[in-house]
C-alpha cells in the first residue's frame, strides 16, 4: 500500500488522485494534519503528523505500507517568514520517513526537491544537474540539506528513495501553499472573476514553470524505473516552460481580452531574484527519459477550460 503525506497540499492532492487511479483506491492511503478534504475522499486517508514519530510507525504497520511519498513542507514564502518552524517541519518530517523506511524496509520513498536548491551564483538559463547549490532563501537551504539526507540514506542504508526538483506548478484542482510561483496560479482565478489581478512580482521576472499533469507524470515515471537506472540521489532537474508574469497575462489576454494585469513587487520578488529561470534536464532524459508535454499554451487553455464553467471567455477560442 502507498501513503501518502501531505496529501491535501497542491501536488497532493493530484497525485493521490493519480495514484489511486493507477494502483486502485483501496491501495493508495491520503495522510495529512486535520480531517479529510473533498478531493481525497476516494479512498483511506488518516490523520498524521509527520513529526511525531510514533504516528507515522503506526501508519506504516496499520496500513502495511511499501510505498512513501512525503509532500508536506513549508514552501518558499511562509519558510521566509517563519524559518524555523520551516526548518523543522522539512527536516525532521523528511528524516522520520527516511528512518521510519530504514528501520520498516519500505520500498520506495519519494520526496520533493526544487529548483530553488540554486541561488544567485547558479546559470540562470540551462542551469546543468550539477550546478553550484547555494540557496539564498530557508526553503532552498532546507531544499539542499534533503538532497544530502536522500543521498545518505541511499549510500549508507539503501534506503530507494528519489526526489525531483520541481519548477512552479501550474494546478486548478487544488490551492497552492504559500509558494513564490503562486501568482501563476492565482492570476487564473482573477482573469476568470475580476479580469484584473496584481502580481506581488515584477513584469519580467522569468521563472520555471511546469503544469501539474506534466509534474504528477514525472513522479510517477521516475519512480518506475528501476533503481540501477537512476545516476542521480539528490533531485533531478526537470523543465518544462519558463515564462514572466507579462507572458503568461499576454497568453491570458487571447482568452479574456478585457484582462488587466498590475504589478506590486513584495518580498517574494527578492526570492524569485536568487532563483534560476530555466534548468537542464538532459540527466533525467537520459536516465529515466523525461520529456514535459505541456507548454504555456495549452497550459493556460487547459487552465481556463477547467476553471470557467460558467463564465464568458472570447467565442470559440477555448472549448
Ligand atoms: C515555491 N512553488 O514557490 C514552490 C516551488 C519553485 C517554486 O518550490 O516555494
Amino acid at each position: 500500500t502507498i501513503l501518502v503525506i501531505g496529501a491535501k497540499g497542491q501536488i497532493g492532492v493530484e497525485l493521490t488522485q493519480s495514484l489511486r487511479k493507477l494502483y486502485g483506491h483501496s491501495h493508495v492511503v491520503a495522510a495529512d494534519l486535520g480531517p479529510v478534504s473533498p478531493g481525497l475522499e476516494g479512498g483511506p486517508y488518516v490523520e498524521l503528523d509527520v513529526l511525531e514519530r510514533e504516528e507515522l510507525g503506526r501508519a506504516i504497520t496499520r496500513y502495511d505500507i511499501s510505498r512513501i511519498y512525503l509532500l508536506a513542507a513549508k514552501l518558499s514564502a511562509v519558510a521566509e517568514r517563519l524559518p524555523l518552524e520551516a526548518w523543522n517541519v522539512n527536516m525532521l518530517g523528511l528524516l522520520n520517513v527516511l528512518e521510519a523506511a530504514r528501520e520498516k524496509g519500505i520500498g520506495r520513498v519519494f520526496w520533493p526537491s526544487s529548483i530553488a536548491v540554486f541561488g544567485p551564483d547558479a546559470p540562470k538559463w540551462n542551469c546543468p544537474q550539477n550546478g553550484p547549490l547555494n540557496p539564498a532563501t530557508v526553503y532552498g537551504i532546507s531544499k539542499v540539506a534533503g538532497e544530502s539526507w536522500c543521498r545518505y540514506y541511499w549510500e549508507k542504508y539503501a534506503v530507494d528513495v528519489r526526489s525531483i526538483r520541481y519548477p512552479g506548478l501550474i494546478s486548478y484542482q487544488s490551492k497552492p501553499g504559500g509558494g513564490t510561483t503562486d501568482y501563476a496560479v492565482e492570476i487564473f482565478h482573477e482573469a476568470l472573476h475580476t479580469a484584473s489581478y496584481s502580481c506581488y512580482l515584477r513584469e519580467n521576472t522569468i521563472l520555471p514553470m511546469m503544469y501539474m499533469p506534466d509534474a504528477i507524470r514525472a513522479t510517477i515515471e521516475l519512480m518506475a524505473v528501476p533503481a540501477t537506472a537512476l545516476t542521480v540521489r539528490g533531485g533531478y532537474n526537470i523543465n518544462a516552460m519558463s515564462f514572466s508574469p507579462r507572458e503568461l497575462a499576454l497568453v491570458i489576454q487571447r482568452y479574456v481580452p478585457e484582462f488587466k494585469m498590475s504589478y506590486r513587487p513584495d518580498f517574494r520578488q527578492t526570492i524569485a531574484d536568487g532563483w534560476i529561470q530555466k534548468p537542464d534536464d538532459s540527466v533525467a532524459a537520459a536516465d529515466w527519459k523525461w520529456e514535459y508535454a505541456y507548454g504555456i499554451s495549452e497550459t493556460v487553455r487547459h487552465m481556463l477550460s477547467h476553471l470557467s464553467a460558467g463564465v464568458k471567455l472570447a467565442p470559440g477560442r477555448i472549448r
